[in-house]
């Protein structure tokens, strides 16, 4: 079927001659449709049987502009390629951690997937302050297996080049370089702020050393094609239950390095817990809150360090340092140094990504619901400010940092005086 954007109405007629997907209702279905995409770039259809309200599945299509920005701002629909086939990797890596996928559709840019209709969007359930126990679990093992399965420590080099041809997504790699390595930090129409925090976006646009070192992040994303990263972990790509977590959106899709997403993930958490000094006004509730959001950064990254040091020194199948390389008598406790270093790194570059993660998320085009949803700009200005001190710390002391505690200590440190500028 060639091109052609799907709305309310047509989404049904559309499924309706696609047996893998009608195959998910009972006989004698049928459909209703309801577009609720409140992403920045696609469509969204949640597709229903009226006589069974709870047979559904997702219609994801993508338009040929950014949604957010509006027509007037061209994108192809090739994302949505990257999307599918990284969804379907993620499903035969860590089945479970990502939405089941029925049917794919290049022509219409199209992707039919599961309904979560029994999970929520990560971000929302943090603003309300829910726990969820696995959630440090479930992100470390997404993270370990999807980043360690597509690296160099376990392909073959012609397995990894052939991955990587395969994710060549130029147009949204862009989007990345622009819109978190660059515009925020320097004048650019897209970017908007909080005018209460003028003054700490002018001096940031002016600070010479975080500049230079937002670069050297910027110059590693366009580098490094360590693994297969999301490109866009935030948790609004993150959909939980009390059992189950489920990572989705994964369009953004390359070959890059690795602290990209674990950075995401680590600042998400991290933007969550500055904004908790608003939405939650009495102490207690607000200190055992935040205490979980640490213990998950925590746990996301030594469980990340742990799961892929456990899987690279029992899988040492990739190009990178075969076995017979280590054959000679320290060979066993030199792989285990090459490892800590390797893991060392990708904490810096965890650091280093999600400073920018961070600070891009208050200066730039793209803005995260637990700030936005603080409407008194005066109120909303402490955690953007608390936000750009940590990412941009982060982001210029990376090379000192030895482990999770050093982040989190700088998250603490910046948050500790609530009222600071
Ligand atoms: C212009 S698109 C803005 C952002 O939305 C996506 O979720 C990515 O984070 C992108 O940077
Ligand atoms: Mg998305």
């Amino acid at each position: 079927m060639s091109y052609h954007i799907l709305d309310e109405r047509s989404v049904a007629d559309y499924l309706r001659a696609l047996p893998a997907v009608m195959d998910r209702f009972s006989k004698g279905a049928e459909l209703d449709a309801k577009e609720v995409g409140d992403g920045n770039l696609n469509l969204v259809f949640i597709v229903s049987n009226r006589f069974s309200p709870a047979e559904k599945v997702v219609v994801k299509q993508a338009v040929p502009y950014l949604r957010i920005a509006g027509e007037g701002w061209p994108l192809s629909r090739h994302r949505m390629r990257f999307e599918s086939q990284a969804l379907l990797l993620h499903n035969r890596l860590v089945p479970g951690l990502a939405p089941a996928v029925f049917y794919v559709d290049d022509e219409m840019s199209v992707v039919v997937m599961e309904w979560l209709g029994r999970h929520e969007i990560l971000r929302k359930r943090l603003i309300a302050r829910e726990v969820f126990p696995h959630l440090g679990d479930h992100l470390s093992t997404f993270l370990a297996e999807t980043l360690f399965r597509t690296s160099d420590c376990y392909l073959s080099a012609a397995e990894k080049k052939s991955l990587q041809s395969a994710y060549i997504n130029t147009e949204l790699c862009k989007i990345t370089e622009d819109f978190v390595f660059t515009n925020p930090y320097m004048t650019s129409p897209e970017n908007r702020w909080n005018h209460e925090i003028d003054a700490q976006a002018k001096d940031l646009r002016a600070n010479k050393h975080l500049k230079l070192a937002i670069l050297e992040m910027k110059e590693l994303f366009m580098c490094n094609s360590q693994a297969l990263v999301h490109g866009d972990l935030h948790t609004g790509s993150i959909m939980v239950n009390q059992e189950q977590t489920r990572v989705l959106d994964p369009e953004f899709a390359f070959l890059g390095p690795m602290g990209f997403d674990v950075g995401a993930v680590l600042a998400n958490l991290a933007t969550s817990y500055c904004s908790h000094f608003v939405h939650t006004a009495d102490a207690g509730e607000r200190n055992a809150y935040q205490e979980y959001l640490i213990r998950t950064m925590k746990g996301v990254w030594e469980g990340f360090a742990m799961k892929f040091e456990a899987l690279w020194s029992t899988n040492n199948t990739g190009s990178l340092c075969p076995d017979p390389y280590w054959q000679f008598p320290s060979g066993s406790q030199a792989f285990a140094e090459f490892r800590f270093r390797y893991l060392r790194a990708v904490l810096r570059d965890t650091a280093g990504m999600g400073g920018c993660k961070m600070m891009r998320r208050v200066l730039g085009i793209a803005h995260v619901a637990e700030f936005e949803s603080i409407a008194d700009p005066v109120r909303r200005a402490q955690p953007e400010r608390m936000a750009l001190r940590v990412g941009s710390r982060w982001v210029q002391e990376r090379e000192s940092f030895k482990g999770v505690d050093d982040l989190i200590g700088v998250l603490l440190e910046e948050t500790s005086s609530p009222t600071q500028g």
